[in-house]
């Protein structure tokens, strides 16, 4: 099996959907945007990788697919330094700033990673083997996923109502939840928080927690709030929550509220890439820390930072932005092949409106949870008219960059998220 080499490097923009998600930055624009990545190799193989739609993020990623005719796909570290010559000191920020800062060892991760999933996919189908096997073999058969709740609007503006409807007070948080969870049968429940006053969040905690007397609860204001507001939140929220997600920006800050509160403090916001993990460790600014292969550089340096935070005691939980069904194979995979990853994932699936580019049957819920795909690679499979069809729409919709919150301004002119807020 030696000489499985690239031939074909494809890289597809396609957008989907997406309803009017609140959060602190602003709202979720009609259409998500990601990039399809697939790898091809001169016996008929393709592998699969998904990232970012974001123009410089896919320019970046265009650039790296023309580096990578020729190579092995067993050869994960010319990988990264073929893709490191084209993206050397390049910044590309994430356009929304919801997963905390930029650098350009995080934008090679980011560039990287779709690509490392790919080349993963590819070695799994060569040997008949599943990924989570080439990570050192599943830990659990089926990876439990949480309720991701947002505060939202009935419907863009000028649109119909979509099926959610509004969510914009506490019964509206509580009903969302219970339809999510009659339908994926999630064990636990994060708000999106960092919308309303921090008082109105902890209502809405409260309602959650009466209506869900068992399910673990997280809340998330992605550092809406001062470390005076956020130490405030977690004594009130004291018993309430498992963790407290990003309450108030960096990590000094972050250490200041998290020697004062009764719950860890989670993050995907101070502890971003490798180069935050010695301050927040000597700072002691974080319980959990939420992975995301997406911007940790793919699935095997996911399992580094596990690693990382395995020897310094901090707890793993998994991020999730929009993303379609490879990427939701991919962190499943990962999850299945990480022993310490102890905390229900997230994941933003239940809002794709049932929208995906992998055909259909192979990722489903089962009681909150996602089984383990048990083919070869990902073991999902590409539906190329759905892909033809999202492109179509990547070239339809206009957008480019995520912007939550230009889209907010453009509908509350002088909008200005400035964090911390309360
Ligand atoms: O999609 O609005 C969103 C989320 O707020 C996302 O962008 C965050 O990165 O979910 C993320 C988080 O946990 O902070
Ligand atoms: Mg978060």
């Amino acid at each position: 099996m030696t000489g499985l080499q690239i031939t074909e490097a494809v890289v597809t923009p396609i957008a989907f959907p997406d309803p009017p998600l609140l959060n602190s930055s602003g709202v979720h624009e009609p259409w998500a945007l990601r990039t399809i990545v697939e790898l091809r190799t001169g016996d008929g193989l393709a592998g699969l990788g998904e990232t970012y739609g974001d123009l410089p993020h896919l320019e970046l990623v265009r650039r790296a697919a023309a580096e990578l005719v020729g190579l092995d796909v067993f050869d994960l570290n010319g990988l990264t330094s073929r893709i490191a010559t084209v993206v050397r000191g390049a910044d590309a920020p994430d356009a929304h700033g919801l997963t905390g800062g930029s650098s350009p060892a995080k934008t090679l991760a980011r560039v990287v990673s779709p690509f490392e999933v790919a080349c993963l996919d590819l070695q799994g189908r060569a040997s008949g083997r599943p990924v989570c096997d080439l990570l050192g073999g599943k830990v659990r058969d089926a990876v439990p996923y949480g309720a991701y709740l947002f505060y939202k609007w009935e419907r863009h503006p000028g649109a119909e109502p979509d099926e959610w409807g509004a969510a914009l007070d506490p019964d509206g948080v509580v009903e969302q939840a219970k339809r999510m969870i009659d339908e994926y049968g999630f064990g636990s429940i994060k708000l999106k928080g960092g919308v309303f006053p921090p008082a109105d969040e902890v209502e809405a905690i409260r309602a959650l927690r009466h209506a869900f007397p068992d399910h673990p609860l997280r809340l998330d204001p992605n550092t809406a709030w001062t470390v005076e507001t956020s130490v405030l939140v977690a004594e009130e929220t004291g018993g309430l929550l498992e963790y407290l997600e990003d309450p108030t920006p960096g990590n000094p800050g972050m250490a200041q509220v998290a020697a004062r509160a009764p719950m860890p403090l989670a993050t995907n916001m101070c502890v971003v890439s490798f180069a935050d993990l010695p301050e927040a460790v000597s700072l002691g600014s974080v319980g959990v820390v939420l992975s995301d292969h997406h911007y940790w550089g793919g699935l095997r340096a996911s399992q580094r930072l596990a690693a990382v935070c395995e020897t310094f005691g901090i707890g793993l939980s998994m991020h999730s932005n929009s993303h379609l069904g490879i990427s939701l194979a991919a962190m499943t995979h990962l999850a299945a092949a990480t022993p310490t990853l102890a905390y229900a994932c997230d994941t933003h699936t239940p809002w794709q409106s049932g929208v995906d580019v992998v055909q259909p049957g192979v990722l489903r819920f089962e009681a909150g949870a996602v089984p383990v795909p048990d083919g070869p690679g990902l073991g999902v499979e590409l539906d190329r008219d759905a892909l033809a069809r999202m492109h179509e729409d990547y070239l339809q919709c206009g957008i480019r960059q995520r912007d939550d919150t230009g889209y907010m301004r453009r509908l509350t002119p002088g909008y200005r998220p400035t964090l911390p807020r309360w």
